[in-house]
């Protein structure tokens, strides 16, 4: 990659050490389990909780899952100069408050560290406590102010389509999106559950549903339902970056419109279309293909778009050293294809730098 900006991946993962204990703790879904052989497997997917005591389930996993000198060394392997970094799916969702809001605290406090060792090369989005209980939207917000006042590398956080396990659309969650606008924190809308898993069929097609389909339909599901309750007219100032390009909302937003035209109940609690809301927000170029980037850069304009790999997952099945990674190169080959090298720049990093304000 040649880019005068810096190049930036906005997302990419990280099971942080302290949480990979946790879920090595664990004897349910999400979980680490360790084989006879010593090699750990993640299950943290819907369906494999059925069979959670199946250590063929869930994935294997290395060192690139939770090592930041592995995402260092992956960084330097393909050209990406700067990484902001998340906590991966699932999250706390899984926990009580009780335990939920000491651990958002320690990974914060942990993450932070971390970006602050890395020489300007790490920055980060945050973790909520976001769980059901009715004391979660306060101690959310008590964290998202502790972020804003003590974690200068954390530039978001990290949301999952849940919320406080009602969807993005629960009124529970005002005081949460209230101090999200107020902080200027980037909200980093990302999936876990699937859409539709359960039209998936008895035949077992592995991850390729779940991963492919069910993850950018719960992005647009969610998306729609916090559009159509009126969150971005109570919060017209909420930052939202979507993962995987927004999922499939770029080619619906035109059917959308339309459907909310025809249904002038709808209609009437918005102030704007949905495809107009669709264009405040900010995308990832997570999309592996030049049809897909177009249509997301098309609908947004490519200003809104940020480049990113989902480092570790994707990882070269063949695990050759130094094979670079598909999940890079196909990105990475679209926004080339539909951008040019050079209109490209804003892509491949300008734009994370503006819109995150790494340059500070
Ligand atoms: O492969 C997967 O399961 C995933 C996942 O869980 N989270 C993610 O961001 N990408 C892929």
């Amino acid at each position: 990659m040649t880019s005068k900006s810096p190049v930036v991946d906005i997302h990419t993962h990280v099971y942080l050490p302290r949480y990979m204990d946790l879920l090595r703790s664990r004897s349910e879904v999400p979980r680490v389990l360790t084989l006879p052989s010593g090699d750990e497997r993640l299950v943290i997917l819907a369906d494999e909780a059925k069979h959670a005591s199946d250590t063929s389930q869930g994935r294997p996993i290395g060192s690139e899952y939770y090592d930041i000198a592995k995402k260092m060394e992956f960084m330097d392997q393909h050209g990406i100069d700067i990484s902001v970094i998340s906590l991966a799916n699932p999250w706390l969702d899984f926990l009580g408050l009780g335990q939920a809001a000491p651990m958002a605290r320690m990974l914060n406090t942990d993450i932070e560290k971390i970006c602050a060792e890395s020489d300007g090369r790490l920055f980060a989005f945050g973790v909520l406590p976001l769980v059901e209980d009715s004391l979660a939207a306060s101690t959310c917000v008590k964290e998202i102010e502790t972020i804003t006042s003590t974690f200068p590398h954390i530039r978001g956080i990290i949301l999952g389509s849940r919320g406080l396990g009602h969807g993005l659309d629960d009124p529970a969650l005002d005081p949460v999106y209230s101090a999200l606008e107020a902080s200027g924190l980037m909200i980093f809308l990302h999936p876990h559950y699937g859409t539709g898993n359960e039209s998936f069929g008895p035949r077992s097609n592995g991850h390729v549903l779940p991963l492919a389909l069910g993850f950018p339909f719960e992005t647009t599901t969610s998306i729609v339902r916090l559009i159509l309750s009126g969150v971005l007219d109570r919060f017209p100032n909420l930052r939202i970056l979507l993962a995987h390009s927004g999922g499939t909302l770029p080619f619906l937003a035109g059917r959308l419109d339309s459907c909310v035209a025809h249904d002038p109940q709808v209609a009437s609690r918005l102030k704007l279309k949905p495809s107009e809301y669709l264009m405040k927000m900010c995308y990832d170029a997570v999309v592996y293909h030049e049809v897909g980037l177009k249509a997301t850069t098309e609908l947004v304009g490519e200003g809104r778009v940020m480049f990113g790999t989902d480092h570790p997952f994707f990882p070269p099945l063949k695990g050759k050293d130094g094979e670079e990674w598909m999940s890079v190169t196909t990105n990475s080959a679209a926004v080339k294809a539909v951008l040019g090298e050079e209109g490209g720049e804003g892509v491949m990093g300008g734009n994370a730098v503006r819109i995150l304000g790494l340059d500070r």
